[in-house]
């Protein structure tokens, strides 16, 4: 299998982690949306990362088709995503919250690096950085409040975690300025206690 995608992009990265914690064997290809479009168009027309390439030459678009693939073949026990019920929708509430953040995190990226200064909407970049904080703010309450164990939704990570670790580390690489005096001291626990095991820490985006 083949990962399309750098993991300074937060929804290759949490794809990254899915692989690792399933412990399934993959290729990444570092292409980058920046640089390599013309590449990642011989993959995905919309031009967009992550995409994965499956032993037989089928390619999954989307990090939420991606990661729902990886968890049918690989997790059957359902440790990332439980099957049903109040912990299943526990679950993809915080993992909705983590991906919204990444979502709303690029964007403001965007709007401050692919544009000309002069053209840069500050009223814009204001309101989705806010949507930003809300769901940082979200995801801290909910690890303040965790129950018993280290974790969101448990004694183990699921996806819930993957995208609360991800989404923390991303908006600390792209936007230092909401994190400084760490604002979201539960949540930065949890991202560092999952970056303390490889499956996470592993993937961390390394420059250069
Ligand atoms: N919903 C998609 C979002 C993927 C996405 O927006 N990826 C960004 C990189 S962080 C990208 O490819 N941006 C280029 C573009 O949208 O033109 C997912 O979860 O995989």
């Amino acid at each position: 299998m083949q990962l399309i995608g750098r993991n300074l992009s937060p929804f290759v990265r949490r794809t990254a982690i899915v692989l690792n914690l399933l412990d399934l064997k993959y290729e990444q290809v570092g292409l980058s949306t920046a640089d390599d479009m013309a590449e990642i168009a011989k993959h995905n027309p919309i031009v967009r990362v992550p995409a994965m390439i499956l032993d037989d030459g089928e390619a999954l678009l989307d990090s939420n088709a991606i990661i729902d693939h990886l968890l049918e073949v690989a997790d059957p026990d359902n440790r990332l995503l439980p099957a049903s019920g109040a912990e299943r929708r526990a679950v993809l509430r915080l993992a909705a919250i983590g991906h919204g953040i990444m979502e709303k995190a690029v964007s403001s990226s965007y709007e401050r690096n692919r544009r000309p200064k002069e053209k840069v909407f500050d009223g814009w970049v204001n309101q989705v950085e806010d949507q930003v904080k809300g769901g940082l703010a979200a995801l801290n309450a909910a690890a303040a409040q965790a129950k018993g164990g280290e974790w969101l939704c448990g004694d183990h990570p699921t996806l819930a975690d993957v995208n609360a670790a991800v989404a923390h580390d991303f908006t600390q690489i792209v936007a230092p300025y909401i994190m400084k005096d760490d604002p979201y001291p539960a949540l930065t626990a949890l991202a560092q206690r999952g970056n303390a095991m490889p499956a996470f820490g592993d993937t961390a985006f390394k420059p250069g």
